[in-house]
């Protein structure tokens, strides 16, 4: 098995290469975004539905940001591998997932926002080498948003360190029902999915009296990459989804664990025959396609420990009350 650098030098280098292209393509994507520029002439623009849906779209933006990407990083790392959404997806998913260090890019996550002129949209480029995510950049252009971070380096937005929002303003939600969660509706629209998603919700939201989990809200941001810089920056303390690709959570996955996050595979156990003593949470794999992120939670003073102990313990409150929803996972292991 090769041996994959990754010590911080190399990270570093990783990163400033990641967020060089980022802020190099910006331009483009704002004026995709606008219809200004090489995009002005709406004809090309018009959002396409992937494999005949409407919900899953895809632009001439998105194609041509995740060329010049690739091509891009191409020249600089001749040996490495690439996955993105448009030559992935278009391709039909089928690649091998390996140690190789492998770019992960999404040009264009919330591209449904994107084309409904909502900014919260923006690049994901991630890199991964032994299959796990170790460089993050997710940048919004339309709100000059630069998320980025690297193992061991920390997640910083526009330079500033991660998570925004410290102790003593940071506290701890105790208990699911006062956590603010983050969810997608996702593209996939079959009666068994949507019944499975939105009896989720219905469980999630319920109060207790009726047998709920009484969260105290959620909210549908569109891009699972924005949703998981939101819960990096302390502004949301969860997010939880199943469907999502890894060009969608490589580059947010190190970001959130690097601003002091937790993250979990989301496959949750609710209706699943699994026993007691075994229902806990499950490591993440970006490539499984299932993800619950935890923010960063402050130790209890005198309590080390307590922080980490605490995302467990949410994590295993929220697991115990949605669904899966099986997905294939991502690529051939
Ligand atoms: C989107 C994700 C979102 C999910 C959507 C879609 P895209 O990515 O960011 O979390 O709910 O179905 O996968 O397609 O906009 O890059």
């Amino acid at each position: 098995m090769p041996v994959q650098t990754t010590d911080a030098a190399a990270l570093q280098a990783y990163l400033d290469t990641a967020v060089a292209l980022a802020r190099e393509v910006g331009p483009a994507f704002t004026d995709g975004f606008r219809r200004t520029g090489r995009f002005a002439a709406s004809s090309a623009f018009a959002a396409e539905a992937k494999l005949g849906n409407e919900a899953d779209c895809v632009t001439a933006v998105d194609r041509y940001i995740e060329e010049q990407l690739f091509a891009r990083l191409r020249k600089v790392y001749p040996t490495h591998r690439f996955v993105g959404e448009e030559t992935t997806a278009e391709s039909g998913d089928d690649y091998a997932v390996t140690d190789d260090p492998t770019w992960v890019v999404d040009p264009v996550d919330g591209t449904n926002n994107f084309v409904h002129h909502l900014p919260y949209t923006g690049i994901s480029i991630g890199l991964a080498i032994n299959r796990e995510p170790v460089v993050g950049v997710v940048y919004l252009p339309v709100l000059d948003e630069l998320y980025t971070a690297a193992r061991g380096l920390g997640a910083h937005l526009n330079g500033a360190p991660l998570p925004i929002v410290r102790p003593p303003a940071l506290t701890s939600p105790t208990a699911l029902s006062q956590c603010s969660l983050i969810a997608e509706h996702g593209s996939a629209r079959s009666a068994a999915v949507l019944e499975s998603r939105l009896g989720s919700f219905k469980r999630l939201l319920l109060d207790k009296e009726h047998g709920g989990a009484c969260l105290q809200n959620l909210r549908v941001m569109g891009s699972a990459a924005y949703d998981l810089t939101l819960v990096a920056r302390g502004a949301a303390d969860m997010y939880w989804e199943c469907g999502p690709h890894a060009w969608d959570f490589a580059a947010g996955a190190v970001i959130l664990r690097e601003a002091g996050g937790a993250l979990f595979d989301g496959a949750g156990w609710w209706g699943a025959d699994v026993p007691e003593h075994e229902r806990r949470p499950r490591p993440f794999d970006m490539w499984r396609r299932k993800l619950l992120a935890i923010r960063h939670i402050p130790d209890l003073p005198g309590k080390p420990g307590s922080g980490r102990a605490l995302q467990k313990q949410l994590a295993a409150e929220l697991l115990a009350v949605v669904q899966d929803v099986p997905y294939p996972p991502d690529g051939r292991h």
